[in-house]
């Protein structure tokens, strides 16, 4: 019975996707933040956002990850096995000229990197089947660039789950006071 539970126990743990934070060391050259990946087919953004604020690591607050480089979106990107239709932390605001205007980063920090996709369509391209678009995600084709993508999964393989920054805000809760609340254009 005991080697049953034993077997059992190991086939459990060996099909669980256990997260944990990873960091992007500056050492590597990063930032010292932490990351982590949410695996939420079902999450819209702003569920994924809320969530984010929710989470902590080492004391340190989370954030939907503010990919504010060519560097830190190489280093997610490889670092976390290609996170293809995951959610970050990049949302349009209201009265932003469509498609590629107003957008900002949850944290506030300056948006001067873009890398939106160019292999398929032109991104941002502000229309899924004739739905708005105001949230930011890694492509879900799969390429390590941005599509911008309504407030919701729509079918399985559109979303993928969303990823967790942690910053050096300070300790848990300061992010979310900090941050506000977001207004986007798109409910
Ligand atoms: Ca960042
Ligand atoms: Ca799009």
């Amino acid at each position: 019975m005991k080697s049953i539970l034993m077997a059992t126990t190991v086939l459990l743990a060996g099909s669980l996707c256990i997260a944990q934070p990873v960091q992007w060391s500056e050492a590597d050259g990063g930032n010292g933040h932490w990351y982590e990946v949410v695996e939420c087919p079902e999450c819209t953004w702003l569920v994924a956002n809320e969530a984010a604020l929710e989470m902590a690591y080492l004391e340190r607050g989370g954030h939907l990850a503010t990919v504010t480089s060519a560097e830190e979106n190489n280093w997610v990107w490889s670092q976390f096995s290609e996170p293809c239709s995951y959610w970050i932390g990049g949302y349009q605001l209201e009265g932003g000229a469509e498609p590629g205007g107003g957008w900002v980063w949850v944290t506030g920090e300056d948006w001067v990197f873009e890398n939106w996709s160019s292999q398929g369509q032109q991104e941002p391209n502000n229309s899924f089947n004739g739905e708005p678009e105001g949230y930011l995600q890694f492509d879900w084709n799969c390429w390590p660039t941005w599509n911008d993508f309504p407030n919701f999964p729509p079918s399985p393989g559109f979303v993928g789950g969303y990823i967790v920054e942690y910053d050096d805000f300070g300790p848990v809760g300061t992010v979310s006071a900090t941050l506000g609340s977001v207004k986007a254009l798109y409910r």
